[in-house]
């Protein structure tokens, strides 16, 4: 039998903060790849993840969640990652929670209303409601209102219709070649999802005090064929914030670098060694310099 035609395109995940984005886009590549936390805001650029089904490649683009009123700088360049994906999309596929449709979900789909594309909206948390025919008015409503080409329930945590998700996604896709080898997942460096993987357990470890004013940069990756070691730094904006972080005789740093380091080890299938230090960037989450250091613009 002939190979199906080379095809290839690429799919942004959009949606509101916290709906499970990134969530999803794990479980469309079967591999943790961008980091979820119960917080908003937890992503904070675009995280490409890749599969090949059947010759044709699908380039997913999670996003971060829409704000909006961005307030600060970081909030200003996470919604203009959010438009730069949708500058070069062959397919939209729009998150929101199956259990309601707020304003700010209409506000995102005009963000890509008149984009000549595929659009696909996933319901998702649908194992939060019990009985599924509770989605049926909601569903008739965004169909009268929105024009999708698809309306998929689905349960990112569960995978529940993740399949159906992919098949309908693949299925109008350009022929072109595939823009990655077929057994490459994602494009990142292992230096940046090793900070995205710090940073994970920093949103997570630090209740609701401070994830968003925290960031890592990786200053050392010394690899040998044994081990790696990885010296990161993690900022904090305000010196009183420091103290935060690190916890009563460094308690809370530890336990957090010591989660990220099992996550970095599966990750890169090798012993690491993480060194980590806490430094203070006078207001970098308003500072386009440090946000350029940290390549929020990539
Ligand atoms: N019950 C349930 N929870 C889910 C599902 N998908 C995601 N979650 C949870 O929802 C929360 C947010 O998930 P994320 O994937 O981080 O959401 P996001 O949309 O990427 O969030 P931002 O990056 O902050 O915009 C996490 O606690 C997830 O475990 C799902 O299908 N069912
Ligand atoms: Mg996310």
């Amino acid at each position: 039998m002939n190979k199906p035609a080379s095809r290839c395109g690429t799919i942004a995940i959009v949606g509101r903060p916290n709906v499970g984005k990134s969530t999803l886009l794990n479980s469309i590549i079967g591999q943790k790849l961008s980091i979820t936390s119960r917080k908003p805001q937890t992503t904070w650029q675009q995280i490409l993840g890749v599969i090949t089904v059947n010759n044709a490649q699908m380039v997913f683009v999670d996003t971060p969640g829409w704000q909006s009123r961005p307030k600060r700088q970081i909030n200003r360049q996470m919604n203009r990652q959010i438009s730069s994906a949708l500058g070069y999309v062959d397919a939209v596929v729009m998150v929101a929670d199956a259990r309601e449709w707020i304003i700010n979900d209409d506000k995102v789909y005009a963000l890509f209303e008149e984009i000549p594309c595929r659009k696909i909206l996933v319901f998702n948390k649908h194992d939060r409601i019990s009985d599924k025919k509770q989605m049926l008015p909601l569903i008739a409503d965004v169909q009268a209102r929105c024009k999708f080409d698809e309306i998929i329930p689905a349960s990112a945590l569960r995978r529940d219709n993740i399949e159906v998700l992919i098949e309908s996604t693949g299925r109008e896709l350009p022929c072109r070649p595939h823009q990655f080898p077929d057994d490459q997942i994602t494009p990142h460096s292992q230096r940046f999802l090793v900070s995205e993987l710090i940073r994970e357990q920093l949103i997570r470890g630090l209740g609701e005090e401070l994830p968003y004013t925290v960031s890592v940069v990786i200053e050392a990756f010394r690899e040998s064929s044994a081990t790696i070691e990885i010296h990161a730094e993690i900022w904090v904006e305000r010196e009183g914030q420091k103290g935060i972080v690190i916890g009563a005789k460094g308690s809370r740093l530890k336990s957090m670098a010591s989660a990220a380091r099992v996550d970095i080890e599966n990750l890169l299938q090798r012993k690491v060694f993480l060194r980590t230090w806490v430094k203070t960037k006078n207001k970098w989450t308003d500072d386009l310099d440090a946000l350029n250091r940290l390549d929020l613009n990539r």
